[in-house]
């Protein structure tokens, strides 16, 4: 995956012909567009397929179960043409294992710490042990709070030079250039760019927000 903007758009559109659009007004400064469900289910894998035809596709399913189910999914993910996918550290070694085999050098991000207040209860006290896997299975990167920047820097210490992938900013109420700043390698963002009034112009700022504060 390139690393220029450091921005990746959150497609979380179901209309297909408005998150095409959306893609093409952004596409000079982002980086990689990340899909969840609300886009493949509304638009199907033909849909995440066309788009993986142009940029590179991190397809954000949040892999969460027995490592066969895991392995059948990340088969699927593959099959689409995808840069990469997003597990769960929590259902343990053996279920992220099997996606990383699975994936056969497609990127595998690791879900640490969400970026929404309900993750105090389950997440946030195993944060850190949860990076530790991503690190020791050999995942690509994990996905940090951008909500939580000094969490990010915490969570650095522990993986060393993976990737960090942080969602939060803008409409979650995260700021871009605290991210950055904090360690994150690129910011994922959705409402911010896709609801926005000129969603290349919003996505041009927050790329211009990065570059100014890794100065
Ligand atoms: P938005 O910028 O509109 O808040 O979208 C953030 C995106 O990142 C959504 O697709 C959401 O599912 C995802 N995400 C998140 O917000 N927090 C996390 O901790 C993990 C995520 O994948």
């Amino acid at each position: 995956m390139k690393q220029n903007t450091r921005v990746i758009l959150a497609l979380d559109i179901t209309d297909r012909h408005r998150a095409m659009e959306t893609v093409e007004k952004a596409r000079d400064s982002i980086d990689a567009v990340k899909v969840n469900y609300p886009f493949a289910l509304a638009c199907g894998m033909d849909a995440v397929a066309e788009l993986a035809g142009s940029v590179d596709v991190i397809c954000d399913f949040k892999v969460a179960d027995i490592p066969n189910t895991n392995r059948l999914i990340v088969e699927q993910v593959r099959k689409s043409g995808a840069a990469g996918v997003i597990c769960q550290a929590f259902p343990g070694k053996d279920s992220l294992e099997a996606c990383i085999r699975a994936a056969e050098g497609m990127d595998v991000f690791v879900v640490t710490e969400m970026s929404h207040p309900g993750a105090d209860r389950f997440m946030i006290p195993v944060a850190e042990d949860m990076a530790k896997l991503a690190v020791e299975v050999g995942a690509t990167g994990i996905i940090a709070p951008a909500t939580r920047p000094e969490k990010i820097a915490t969570l650095r210490k522990i993986v060393g030079n993976l990737k960090i992938l942080s969602p939060g900013v803008g409409a979650q109420g995260g700021s871009a250039s605290a991210t950055v700043k904090a360690g994150a390698d690129y910011v994922i963002v959705g409402r911010a760019i896709y609801d926005a009034r000129d969603p290349g112009e919003a996505a041009r700022k927050i790329a211009e927000e990065i570059r100014g504060a890794l100065q």
